[in-house]
């Protein structure tokens, strides 16, 4: 890439004259528009659940569910502070629902996923069919689907949604709408998506209406037992330790188009080797706790913790016991565009 050309009064004039007409020299930013890897204001970042926990507690005191329609403390990257953003095209947040309260019900064309942190006994109720959830449990809320959530139990419950929200406002496509009520109507009983696409069954001729899991709920006993029987093959690798993708049931693609999900154990004392893909990463770690290097700044981690790897960070994982980190990004929005790229020096 040559450098930008140098400026001088003939061509400021120009570039003066021609700006009156909405128009502007392409030479002048053309190194900045295609950089020769990407260019991110994304940063490295890491929210300590020991540190954000009282936040938001002290939010379940300041405002209800009800009137705030979700409770959340938006996770903001340090680089995209004020933009709602947790890399340029995902939005994450800690959403708090207490006893008794419920998050009325809506839709919007955002995709939303949840990862349960903290409390059991809440439930998220999407298109007529309620899931109770627990710590480690991984939901999704598919584009335009009616969701609202709500804590019949007693203790406080905590979540980290995971959102499309930048992206699709980057792409204008925003649309909400508010249920009449605020809950919608129960009609089916709990359990029912899992046992029709969730266990390893389907409908006899179901065919995909769309890219979205049928199966709203991933329950982390399932995923850790996954782990637990595949970890004895020791089969680990340098990059990842044991890691695998959460799946459509119905396709074998991600479980939402523009949001792929992963879990990752990673054994007592491991060590990666260092890693880059071009989809930016947000993970929660859900057991253990031990380090990751992202562009040579370390993130300290433990259980319930939340951190950030910017696209083509350099990212690599250590772990001191045993852990696991659930993670998400925009991978299959990214490979559907013919855009997705990874490089992991150890595999060369
Ligand atoms: C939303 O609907 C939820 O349903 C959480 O819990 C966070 C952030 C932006 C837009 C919609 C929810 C959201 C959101």
């Amino acid at each position: 890439m040559s450098a930008i050309p140098q400026q001088n009064p003939k061509r400021r004039e120009f570039y003066d004259r021609i700006s009156r007409h909405d128009l502007a020299p392409l030479w002048e930013v053309l190194g900045k528009l295609a950089p020769p890897t990407p260019a991110t204001p994304c940063v490295p970042a890491l929210w300590k659940y020991r540190d954000v926990r009282s936040y938001v507690m002290e939010a379940g005191e300041l405002i209800s569910a009800a009137e705030a329609e979700r409770r959340v403390l938006v996770l903001e990257n340090p680089g995209l502070r004020g933009e709602s953003a947790i890399t340029h095209t995902l939005y994450a947040g800690l959403q708090l629902i207490l006893p008794g309260e419920v998050a009325p019900s809506h839709r919007h064309t955002q995709t939303a996923l949840r990862f349960i942190i903290e409390g059991t006994g809440a439930y998220t109720a999407v298109d007529g069919e309620r899931v109770t959830m627990v710590p480690g449990d991984f939901v999704i809320t598919p584009s335009w689907t009616w969701h609202d959530h709500g804590n019949p139990g007693s203790e406080p419950v905590v979540w980290l949604d995971g959102l499309d929200v930048p992206m699709v406002a980057y792409f204008d496509a925003g649309f909400m709408e508010r249920y009449p009520e605020a809950m919608q109507p129960v009609m089916r009983a709990e359990g029912d998506s899992r046992a029709r696409y969730g266990s390893n069954l389907l409908p006899v001729g179901y065919t995909p209406q769309s890219l979205t899991t049928p199966v709203f709920c991933y329950p982390y006993a399932r995923t850790r037992e996954a782990l637990e029987q595949l970890r004895r093959g020791n089969d680990l690798h340098p990059c990842h330790g044991l890691k695998l993708q959460y799946s459509n049931p119905a396709t074998g693609g991600y479980p939402m188009p523009t949001i792929g999900a992963f879990v990752q154990m990673l054994p007592k004392g491991y060590r990666g080797r260092p890693y880059r893909t071009t989809d930016g990463t947000v993970y929660c770690a859900v057991e253990g706790r031990g380090r990751t290097r992202v562009d040579g700044k370390v993130l300290e981690w433990e259980a319930q913790d939340v951190f950030v790897a910017p696209s083509w960070s350099k990212v690599q994982h250590e772990a001191d016991g045993d852990a696991v980190l659930f993670s998400f990004s925009d991978r299959p929005a990214q490979k559907a565009l013919g855009l997705w790229r990874e490089h992991a020096p150890c595999d060369a």
